[in-house]
């Protein structure tokens, strides 16, 4: 409350569609940095979110709950959107009696800037992103990374996908929600869900290297702490081998040593992968690991190694160990 002018946001009233796991945090940093006079106003279909989320905000804070999104359009200048998957996304913009576009005025009489922050496929976005600009408004896609310790420390980075004008909009708030630095304008809409989707892509694959190399190391019998000083100053480095080396106890601070608790679930890791692969295909990319990624990912996803836990995980099922068994 003390450096709003800092964030230098407009004094709108805010809409916020999405208060889960990511969306939680991000709301609440959008509240702290917006400024005080301007009203937040929430939707969220989970009812104990959105009490815990009033019950976390100091009353003096301007705040109301939206039971539709549409009632969100109905008041709102900037609506941000953080929901699970690309039919929630698809429902919250277009149902016909609650969604958004049912909500939204006339153009004319007052412009909605739309940032669409949830993790789809593009070709999802693209359809929200013409029916919103057909409408008069205004549309960027904006995932992120960072996970749920950058949404609270309020370091996402975010990838922007939008004109030059559109970027400069969103960048402000944005930088409420994320860190400053990491604040990318990626291309024209579509461009910050390609370059998200890609980049996980990179590090599932990455992650699978690293998994397979270090369980050749464990069978021929090296030590897996000499193996990653070696891997970590020569050709083979890459993030994962050394902030993430799958193997207990080489890096204190590596989900393995959580045994691969929280973090980013094999199932939204999967989801990624896919969406990736699909643009991939779609841009006529060749791929010949795309079968075998696959493959992996759906066998992993039944793996009970491998459930609900961080999709590094992945090397408990490639090396056919148990929890128990990942040590140095
Ligand atoms: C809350 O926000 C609304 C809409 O922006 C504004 O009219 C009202 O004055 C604000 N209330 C307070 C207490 O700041
Ligand atoms: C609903 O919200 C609460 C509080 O944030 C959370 O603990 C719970 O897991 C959520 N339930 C579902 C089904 O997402
Ligand atoms: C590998 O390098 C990282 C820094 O990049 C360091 O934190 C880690 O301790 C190193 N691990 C080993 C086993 O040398
Ligand atoms: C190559 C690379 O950096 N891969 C990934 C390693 O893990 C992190 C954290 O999940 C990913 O963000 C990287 O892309």
């Amino acid at each position: 409350m003390t450096d709003r002018q800092e964030w230098n946001l407009p004094a709108v009233t805010y809409g916020f569609i999405g208060i889960g796991v990511m969306g939680f945090p991000m709301a609440q940093n959008l509240r702290r940095r917006i400024p005080s006079s301007s009203k937040l106003i929430i939707c969220e279909i989970n009812k104990s979110a959105v009490d815990k989320f009033l019950c976390e905000t100091q009353p003096s804070e301007n705040i109301s709950v939206a039971s539709t999104p549409k009632e969100i359009a109905q008041q709102c200048d900037i609506i941000i959107t953080m929901v699970p998957k690309g039919p929630h996304v698809d429902e919250v913009f277009t149902e016909k009696s609650t969604g958004l576009l049912a909500g939204a005025p006339d153009s004319k009489t007052r412009q909605i800037l739309f940032m669409e922050c949830s993790t789809i496929d593009v070709a999802t976005s693209n359809r929200m992103n013409d029916l919103v600009t057909s409408a008069g408004h205004k549309f960027v896609d904006a995932p992120v990374s960072g996970g749920y310790n950058g949404a609270v420390a309020g370091t996402l980075t975010f990838m922007i996908g939008g004109s030059e004008e559109l970027y400069n909009e969103v960048r402000p708030l944005a930088e409420a929600m994320g860190k400053k630095e990491n604040i990318y304008h990626c291309g024209k809409q579509g461009a910050g869900l390609a370059t998200k989707q890609i980049n996980n892509y990179l590090g599932f694959v990455s992650m699978l290297g690293v998994s397979e190399a270090f369980n050749m190391g464990r069978l021929y019998g090296l030590n897996p702490k000499t193996l990653a000083s070696v891997v970590n100053v020569s050709t083979g480095h890459c993030y994962n081998s050394s902030k993430e080396n799958p193997v207990k106890g080489v890096t204190e601070t590596a989900s393995a040593s959580r045994d691969f608790k929280g973090g980013f679930s094999i199932e939204l890791c999967k989801g990624v992968v896919e969406m990736a692969l699909q643009l991939g295909e779609q841009v006529g990319a060749k791929s010949v690991l795309r079968d075998v990624v696959l493959n992996t990912l759906n066998e992993a996803a039944e793996d009970s190694r491998c459930k609900g836990q961080d999709y590094r995980s992945i090397y408990l099922h490639l090396a056919d160990i148990q929890q128990s068994e990942n040590h140095l």
